[in-house]
């Protein structure tokens, strides 16, 4: 039974046998994934410390700056995992292409592609704002100890066997699931131990928070621009409290304790938004099913879309659900 206080590693191994899948392999790679989170949330802390901070000086496939973090997280969970030999390919924001791992070793059974987000929202770092890690496990579709393919990684959201994410903030968290509620751990940093803090987090069904970046409401759909109108006008629980980190996993996990919504819509200068299907809404949205809340572009579930490339991005409404289903209906009449 799991309780209060259970450290993370006694919850996976509690747990292990109600994932419908089991064979270890899942508990292994979610530990890694809590090894390299520990290794990447000491050096985040260390940022303002140590000469760290500041552009790598190499861009990522959208053309972004890469901030030195972002190039130790992306290369700390990538050895993480292909060192401890558990997982079959990776694909990181951070890489232009997937990595194939051991595809030339005929006995290799490894089952799972994970692909990751190693440090989201590092803009945010310079000036002491949290930031998170979000990763994506599939089984792979192809059969095993055969190179995996681009279709491994290119799998619908509902597909997820498990996601979550790391919460480098005020205390550092990681957050899951495995498709049987979302469990929120917390790092107790003088020990190096998460401990169960947050068991069956909910997304209440309502909230009264909403949070997007309104610097861009130009430029938005009259959907959304129609709904913040709605969040903004004076009548029963509304208006509602605008709150914006610009650190996805942040605004996230506040809306989720607290009840909310997050939106990142398309918008005329960017006609998919800018979060990324894979890396960033799937993981997202799974969780948020998970917690009772909703995902979707404002029209389709993000679960329910086909990606077609690695990096695509998709527009992003989340949280709670009535909430979510009422920026569905104003998008739908707009
Ligand atoms: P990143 O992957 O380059 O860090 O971008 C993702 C981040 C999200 O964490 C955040 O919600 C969003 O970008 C903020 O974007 P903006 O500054 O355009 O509002
Ligand atoms: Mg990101």
């Amino acid at each position: 039974m799991s309780q209060k206080n259970q450290t993370l590693g006694e919850f996976i191994i509690e747990n292990q046998s109600a994932f419908k899948y089991t064979s270890g392999e899942l508990s292994r790679l979610i530990n890694s994934i809590r090894l390299a989170a520990k290794v990447v949330n000491h050096e985040v802390n260390k940022a303002g410390l140590v000469d760290i901070i500041g552009a790598a000086g190499d861009t990522n496939i959208q053309g972004e700056d890469q901030q030195k973090l972002d190039v130790y997280a992306n290369n700390k969970f990538i050895q993480t995992m292909t060192k401890r030999n558990i997982v079959c390919g990776i694909a990181s924001e951070e890489e232009d292409d997937f990595i194939s791992i051991n595809s030339q070793d005929e006995n290799h059974q490894n089952k799972y592609v994970v692909l990751i987000d190693p440090l989201d929202g590092s803009s945010n770092i310079d000036v002491n704002v949290s930031v998170g890690t979000i990763f994506s496990i599939y089984r792979r579709i192809t059969p095993v100890g055969t190179p995996v393919t681009i279709d491994d990684f290119l799998q619908k959201g509902h597909q997820q066997v498990a996601a979550g994410y790391i919460i480098y903030g005020t205390s550092t968290m990681l957050v899951y699931t495995t498709g049987s509620g979302v469990n929120g751990f917390t790092l107790n940093p003088a020990i190096g131990s998460f401990y169960l803090s947050h068991p069956d987090m909910q997304f209440p069904v309502d909230g009264k928070i909403y949070s997007v970046n309104e610097g861009n409401y130009i430029h938005f759909p009259q959907g959304i621009k129609n709904y913040i109108k709605y969040c903004q006008q004076e009548e029963g629980d509304r208006p509602y409290t605008s709150r914006y980190i610009g650190s996805l996993v942040s605004d996230f996990h506040r809306n989720m304790i607290k009840g909310g919504i997050y939106m990142y819509p398309k918008s005329s200068t960017n006609s998919n938004g800018k979060l990324r299907l894979l890396y960033e809404c799937n993981p997202m949205a799974f969780l948020a099913e998970q917690a009772s809340g909703k995902a979707s572009d404002g029209f389709t579930r993000i679960m329910d879309i086909q990606p077609t490339e690695l990096h695509q991005r998709v527009p992003f409404i989340c949280g709670s659900k009535n909430m979510v289903e009422k920026a569905e209906e104003f998008m739908r009449n707009a």
